[in-house]
């Protein structure tokens, strides 16, 4: 095959390349989540899209005051985030992009069937769409969820995790 055929075919590869996977790529660009110790979380445990990928996933579907209809929700078992980062006693802090924050006890988040959701039926959530992670429970599942306890916990724009101990 000639260089003149060779070249354009090359090109054309590379855009479809680059245009099926924006969102994907963008992510990796930044940290999803960061998790820290420190009050002013300066010396964080960064997380992406990929790292979040690799734990333990699950998935429920479920309707909220918040949305429409029902959806799946898939992410990171709040559980999960805890052994991850070795957690065993004290209270999170999970804090949103636009500082709203709520603490869980440790104790609470190992037995919780919360989920850090990151995707709501298979795409990634935009800041718009609460995401780009979201405290979600089944609130479908138990009518005990469909309070304002655990509406009030149920943070989206999630930003970052502090530990905060005792
Ligand atoms: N990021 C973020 N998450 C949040 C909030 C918020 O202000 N920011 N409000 C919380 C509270 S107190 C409740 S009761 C529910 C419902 O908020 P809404 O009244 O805006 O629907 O979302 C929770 N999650
Ligand atoms: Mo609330």
């Amino acid at each position: 095959m000639s260089d003149f055929i060779m070249r354009p075919a090359l090109f054309a590869c590379a855009c479809i390349g680059l245009l099926s996977t924006p969102a994907v790529a963008a992510a990796h660009e930044h940290p999803m989540l960061r998790i820290c110790i420190d009050v002013t979380c300066t010396f964080a445990h960064s997380l992406d899209l990929d790292d979040l990928e690799e734990m333990e996933q699950a998935s429920f579907a479920t309707s909220t005051i918040w949305t429409e209809g029902t959806i799946e929700f898939q992410g990171v078992p709040l559980r999960a985030l805890l052994d991850h980062a070795d957690f065993t006693s004290g209270t999170l802090e999970l804090i949103a992009a636009n500082d709203y924050h709520v603490e869980i006890p440790v104790d609470e988040a190992r037995d919780s069937p919360a989920l850090i959701a990151y995707r709501m039926n298979g795409k990634l959530m935009s800041t718009r769409d609460k995401g780009p992670l979201w405290l979600v429970y089944p609130f479908d599942s138990d009518a005990k969820f469909q309070s304002e306890i655990y509406y009030s916990k149920s943070i989206w724009q999630i930003d970052h995790i502090k530990l905060l101990s005792e």
